[in-house]
């Protein structure tokens, strides 16, 4: 018999550009299991008895991105889980060079990339979301301090990781700019076959 490897899009853009938000509504339409690395982060750094849960905490705060290994080990666990899971929507990741090496060495021949979903948003929309957001979410990340160091990373370390798939011709674009439902109808064309 013959048995798919597990069919991987990669969702990227800026902080609050709405990646997590238009998974969620991808996840109900269609068949993929939703993995946020950010998500996953902060639950292991509040989990009793990680090892890691100070360091991911001062990488959140300063907006920097936690080593590959840490990442990888989360992502792998939650997507062998569920054997019946195949599609996933990875929300955050692959965010620089470090995460695409592990990403290579853990998965390359065992999970199929099959392009990367680009949230493209102005910096300034983004910390706008990010701010007004920060008023309830909670999250350590969400003062303009963080936000300021969250746009440099992703702008520093990100836009190239994004850049390298598009030259490869595996990015679709997607203007974030706009509401949740205008994105949303826009996401429908990436039906998967
Ligand atoms: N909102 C959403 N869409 C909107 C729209 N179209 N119009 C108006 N408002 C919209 O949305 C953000 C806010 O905007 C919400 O209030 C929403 O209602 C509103 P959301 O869908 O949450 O946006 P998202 O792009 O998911 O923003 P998020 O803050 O999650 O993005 P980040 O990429 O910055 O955060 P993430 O959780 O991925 O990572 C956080 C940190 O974890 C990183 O900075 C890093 O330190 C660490 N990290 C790693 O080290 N490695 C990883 O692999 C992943 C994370
Ligand atoms: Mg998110």
């Amino acid at each position: 018999s013959h048995i798919m490897k597990p069919q991987v899009i990669f969702v990227l853009g800026g902080p609050g550009a709405g990646k997590g938000t238009q998974c969620s509504k991808i996840v109900e339409a269609f068949n993929y299991t939703h993995l946020s690395a950010g998500d996953l982060l902060r639950a292991e750094r509040g989990r009793e008895g990680s090892e890691f849960g100070q360091l991911i905490d001062n990488y959140i705060k300063e907006g920097k991105i936690v080593p590959v290994e840490i990442t990888i080990s989360l992502l792998r666990q939650t997507m062998t889980k569920d054997q019946t899971k195949n599609c996933f929507l990875i929300d955050g990741f692959p965010r620089n060079e470090d995460n695409l090496q592990g990403w290579n060495r853990h998965m390359e021949g065992k999970a199929d990339v099959k392009f990367v979903l680009f949230f493209d948003c102005s910096n300034e929309v983004c910390i706008d979301r990010c701010l007004e957001r920060g008023k309830s979410s909670g999250r350590t990340d969400d003062n303009r301090e963080s936000l300021e160091k969250r746009i440099q990373t992703y702008l520093n370390s990100t836009r190239p990781i994004i850049e390298q798939y598009q030259k490869h011709g595996k990015v679709y674009t997607i203007d974030a700019s706009r509401s949740v439902d205008e994105v949303r109808k826009h996401l429908k064309i990436y039906r998967p076959t």
